[in-house]
């Protein structure tokens, strides 16, 4: 297992679309196991494989609360949206590729997902509270989005600006 870096914005490559898997082999398994290590590493409780650099649609996350000694490591293969209520919910954001910085985002407060387990198996949930914000914040990144995209555009090109600048910073050394 290895700790894979996490690309930070404005890393262009956080905006590409990224494809479904066409066969879970022994690639995608070690890409899960990675982003695992790499979202405990961090920490976080959800990650998208794009945000690791592979744009592939692969979704890795854990809600369990940090009280319970048991972990909850949950993988989610080309996950599609099938449904979300008319109802809303707002949660304050956070993202591993926005380090430090948070937002309040609006969001259908219940979705209902489809998806492939690690071994092909086809599921669907229906999701509400932190899963279903975190479900849409990770299939967001799966399609080039960002929880910045749903905030103010005031709000968004200020903190766009905050991380250019720090990334043109870290390059001039
Ligand atoms: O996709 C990501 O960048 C991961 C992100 C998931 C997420 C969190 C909150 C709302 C929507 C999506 C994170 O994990 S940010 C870090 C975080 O929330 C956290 C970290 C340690 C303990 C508890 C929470
Ligand atoms: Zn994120």
């Amino acid at each position: 297992m290895a700790v894979r870096e996490i690309l930070i914005l404005p890393d262009k490559r956080l905006r590409r679309v990224s494809e479904p898997v066409k066969k879970i082999d022994a690639g995608i398994r070690k890409l899960v196991e990675d982003m695992f290590e790499s979202m405990y590493d961090a920490p976080g409780i959800g990650l998208a494989a794009i945000q690791v650099g592979i744009p592939k649609r692969v979704i890795t996350m854990d809600l369990s609360k940090k009280e319970e000694t048991e972990k909850n490591p949950q993988v989610f293969i080309n996950p599609e949206v099938l449904w979300r209520s008319e109802e809303k919910a707002t949660y304050e954001e956070g993202c591993l590729s926005i380090p430090e910085y948070y937002g309040d985002v609006e969001r259908p407060a219940q979705v209902k997902v489809k998806y492939l387990d690690l071994e092909g198996k086809p599921h669907e949930i229906e999701a509400n509270g932190l899963l279903a914000t975190v479900l849409q914040h990770e299939i967001d990144h799966t399609n080039g989005v960002l929880f910045i995209d749903h905030i103010s555009k005031l709000k968004r090109d200020r903190v766009v600006k905050k991380f250019a600048k720090a990334a043109k910073r870290s390059v001039a050394g």
